[in-house]
């Protein structure tokens, strides 16, 4: 079984119930045997900032499907949610993003894994942290990047 952190975020309609139905689809899911999910936190947007508050989540899922595969699962949530997106980094229904996968590296022209943004970005460390305090990425601890944070709108709900 491969260890996987998954980011869901939403900042359109129901937030919460889009998490939710997202999480209830990785939980149906035959390759997904464990889903574990960190509390809700409500988020300043970062990057396109003309947007409403997100909501965002992160999942720890133990599963057997490869990286490729489980890209598609989190794609085909996307679709199945209805997802929006018509500026990059704009508002959306669900994203679904693959943060870590063991302790693999990948970089492929549809995959990138560490997730690129995640280490700088308070909305993923945050509840990232809650599921697990000890992981490293890039060779650095999950709690020294937490510590060089610039302030960021984060309330955990
Ligand atoms: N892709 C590459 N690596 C990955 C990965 N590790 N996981 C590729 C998932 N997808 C990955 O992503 C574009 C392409 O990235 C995909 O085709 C996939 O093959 P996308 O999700 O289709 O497009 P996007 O979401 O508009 O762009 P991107 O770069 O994923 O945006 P981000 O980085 O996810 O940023 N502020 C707050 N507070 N909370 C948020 O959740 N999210 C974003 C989106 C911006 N600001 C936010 C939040
Ligand atoms: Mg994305």
């Amino acid at each position: 079984m491969h260890k996987v952190y998954l980011g869901l975020g939403s900042n359109m309609g129901d937030k919460k119930d889009y998490l939710d139905q997202a999480v209830s689809l990785l939980k149906e899911n035959k390759g997904i045997d464990k889903v574990e999910v960190s509390s809700y936190y409500a988020t300043d947007p970062v990057g396109y900032l003309d947007q409403d508050t997100f909501l965002n989540i992160v999942c720890y899922l133990e599963t057997s499907l490869s990286p490729e595969a489980l890209l598609k699962v989190c794609q085909d949530i996307e679709k199945e949610l209805n997802r929006v997106r018509l500026i990059r980094w704009g508002p959306r229904t669900i994203d679904v993003d693959i943060l870590l996968y063991d302790h693999m590296h990948i970089e492929t022209e549809d995959l990138i894994v560490p997730h690129k943004e995640m280490t700088n970005r308070a909305f993923v460390l945050l509840p990232l942290m809650e599921l697990n305090q000890d992981l490293i990425i890039h060779g650095i601890k999950l709690e020294e990047y937490v510590k060089q944070l610039p302030p960021q709108g984060v309330r955990k709900q």
